[in-house]
């Protein structure tokens, strides 16, 4: 399979893991270059990673990605969902603190603080939200049990907010920190720790 991604998007890693897990090789076609670039948005109105190229399909987004590897080859380790509906919410959960961490990411990079419009403080607040519920759905059971995709997909959310400052991880006291140790402990997950 030919992904379009980067080794720092979170997006990206999940994907690469499944892959692993699915014993599905990839080639990786670096979008942080300026060439890898130019590659991406030749295939990919969205200009967002990861693409991949597979089967003589081009699939956009990670959750597609996922969707058609797990589909056509299998889940490796991860466990498929037992109640599908739920999991989707963990996903929806995990990828709206994602998306709030990344904006200001890139906000910071442009050398913009919006920490003192709301806008700012209402994602971070945002991003504890979820990550509070997410604590509780665990708490409950219904949550890190098995590792399953939006598992796997938290623990690459955390560990990009930690490389890149992006959120005050630590603030959450370690209380997502067991689930992020069993999927560390996977070599496919291991492998892809975000890295400039
Ligand atoms: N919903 C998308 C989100 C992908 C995404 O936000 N990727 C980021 C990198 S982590 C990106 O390509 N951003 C480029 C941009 O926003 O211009 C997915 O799940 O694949």
């Amino acid at each position: 399979m030919r992904l379009f991604g980067t080794t720092t998007s979170p997006y990206v890693r999940r994907v690469r893991v499944t892959a692993a897990e699915a014993g599905v090789t990839l080639d990786l076609v670096n979008t942080a270059t300026d060439d890898g670039q130019a590659a991406l948005r030749a295939v990919s109105p969205i200009w967002k990673v990861p693409v991949a190229e597979v089967d003589g399909h081009v699939l956009f987004d990670s959750r597609t990605i996922i969707d058609y590897l797990t589909t056509t080859r299998g889940w490796g380790r991860l466990a498929p969902p037992r109640d599908r509906w739920l999991a989707a919410n963990h996903l929806n959960a995990v990828d709206g603190a994602l998306d709030s961490a990344i904006t200001m990411f890139y906000l910071r990079r442009e050398g913009i603080d919006v920490s003192g419009v709301p806008f700012g403080p209402r994602q971070h607040d945002r991003i504890t939200a979820i990550f509070d519920w997410l604590d509780a759905e665990q708490r409950a059971g219904r949550f890190g049990a098995e590792l399953g995709v939006a598992e796997l997909s938290l623990a690459c959310a955390l560990d990009w907010m930690v490389f890149r400052d992006a959120y005050p991880v630590a603030s959450l006291g370690g209380r997502l920190d067991g689930l992020r140790a069993r999927l560390d402990a996977w070599a496919s997950v291991a492998q892809t720790r975000p890295h400039a």
